[in-house]
């Protein structure tokens, strides 16, 4: 009797502990994500809410000083990958669309939360940030 009570109460912990990590997921990241470092502000935006498996996902990337002129970068990287998940991690494909502008296109590979690493280098500092998006 006790060791079913055991298995018993094994089930239900699983069965909240499973309720509470979809519930956790179904609250979509913020779109945007910005930092300021050093007099460059450096912002990253997620283009779809819909965002599916093995399609394309589109992230504009734009580097601006405080007064909201663009200043270029000598590099902008992104790569992205799932937390706590071994799919791996993947290399975006960045194209400068005019000077400060920048648009990243990765393809995930599974449904979930990502997290989007984008490395850019101003006037020879590298500077890093994170990104979460979620493919559903
Ligand atoms: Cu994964």
């Amino acid at each position: 009797m006790k060791k079913m009570l055991a298995v018993l109460s094994l089930v239900v912990l699983g069965v909240a502990a499973a309720y509470w990590k979809t519930s956790g997921e179904s609250s979509a990241p913020r779109l945007r994500t910005e930092i300021e470092q050093n007099h460059l502000r450096i912002d990253v935006q997620t283009e779809s809410t819909d965002i599916q498996p093995m399609h394309e996902a589109r992230f504009a990337v734009t580097l601006t000083d405080a007064a909201g002129k663009h200043l270029p970068a000598s590099e902008v990287e992104m790569t992205y990958a799932m937390p706590r998940m071994f799919c791996g991690q993947f290399n975006a494909e960045v194209s400068q669309l005019r000077p400060g502008a920048y648009l990243a296109v990765g393809v995930p590979v599974m449904k979930g939360s990502w997290e989007a690493k984008i490395t850019v280098v101003f006037e020879k500092k590298r500077i890093t940030m994170t990104h979460p998006f979620r493919v559903i």
